[in-house]
């Protein structure tokens, strides 16, 4: 048996730093061999030509097959996992509309070829921003495909702020969990420690005791580092985040394969929990079972913390339909 793999931009730098781990086993395990499939635009070939001669370098075991295309149809035929990494950067004096437009023009072929030619249970994961609403473009694309087979990736951000806890409390990061993003990949996005715990205490408690002032540290510190975390590692780095990126996407696809043994984030399609309204791709704290995303339901959520999601989702409203108002739905 083995498992055909689709990534798109694969020729960038988050595609780079996919590949071979992906290959090395990383992403499904030591006993499932892959077929990747590395779909890039003219300009991008090159860089994904000389990326699978360095797969075939690599020499690894599991890798059963490379191919390098420019063409959708092909990329994503028989394909089961789908890795939508190739989107297109805001460029200079580029308006929110013209972004929204031009990735539209990417997503919605991209939904489009996989409904066409992809396995019928295929699993389909956002990187590229605007990951939600790009991943709402697709499903939308999708005719066929239930939209449960598309998700927008929140797994950084949760690892983000999981590590930020695990910083601050000096304890491994492994020991935190519960720690769910709600709402839009973006700087509105709702790290949320409510029912987090750190080794099985709530998390609030341990931090009272190293922070004092837990609300407001949440606040001034934990949220604003974690949601802008990516433009910190730009300015430190000189460049965005990739093998954080990669490392999350890969997290993301495992789980979603392989199960959950507890809470963790990822953004699926709203069938309206916690009042975000249906057919949004937001945010929520999810586990997978039997191989699919389910949003946990019936978690208290404070007046606080309501505020912020409900800032978060009214983002992604407003997305929906600036795509909308672009003939995108
Ligand atoms: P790069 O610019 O290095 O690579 C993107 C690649 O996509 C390029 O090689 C380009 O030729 C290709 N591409 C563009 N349009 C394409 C199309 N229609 N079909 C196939 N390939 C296409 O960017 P990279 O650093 O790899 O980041 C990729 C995307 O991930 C960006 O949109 C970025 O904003 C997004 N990110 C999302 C994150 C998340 O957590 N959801 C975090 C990391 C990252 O910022």
């Amino acid at each position: 048996m083995s498992t055909t793999i689709t990534i798109t931009g694969a020729g960038g730098q988050i595609g780079y730093a996919l590949l071979f781990r992906i290959a090395a086993g990383d992403l499904l395990g030591l006993d499932e061999k892959v077929r990747l499939r590395l779909l890039e635009i003219p300009q991008g070939i090159g860089a994904a030509e000389g990326a699978a001669l360095e797969l075939q370098d690599g020499a690894f075991g599991l890798l059963e097959h490379v191919e390098v295309t420019d063409d959708a149809a092909v990329a994503f035929d028989g394909c089961d996992l789908a890795l939508l990494v190739g989107a297109r950067p805001r460029g200079p004096g580029m308006e929110r509309g013209d972004l929204l437009a031009a990735n539209g023009g990417i997503f919605g072929p991209q939904g489009a070829a996989i409904a066409a030619n992809a396995a019928p249970d295929v699993r389909v994961t956002v990187v590229g921003n605007p990951a939600n609403t790009n991943a709402l473009i697709a499903a939308a694309s999708a005719d066929g495909v239930p939209v449960s087979r598309f998700t927008a990736l929140t797994r950084l951000d949760e690892n983000r702020a999981r590590a930020q806890l695990a910083q601050t409390l000096a304890v491994p990061v492994d020991t935190v969990r519960r720690v769910p993003i709600w709402g839009n990949h973006s700087a509105t996005q709702f790290p949320d420690v409510s029912h987090a715990t750190v080794a099985g205490r709530p998390v609030h408690e341990a931090l009272e005791a190293i922070v004092g002032d837990v609300p407001a540290w949440l606040d001034s510190t934990f949220i604003p580092r974690v949601a802008k975390r990516g433009a910190e590692i730009i300015e430190v780095r000189g460049s965005s985040s990739v093998a954080s990126a990669a490392n999350a996407t890969l997290d993301h696809v495992r789980d979603w394969v392989h199960g959950t043994g507890d809470w963790t984030s990822a953004g699926v399609v709203s069938q309206g929990q916690y009042g975000v309204p249906e057919g949004l791709v937001c945010s929520f704290p999810v586990q997978s079972i039997d191989g699919e995303w389910q949003v946990v339901e019936g978690l208290e959520v404070s007046d606080w913390a309501r505020q912020r999601i409900d800032a978060s989702v009214a983002e992604l409203v407003e997305e929906r339909n600036a795509v909308k108002a672009l003939g995108l739905l």
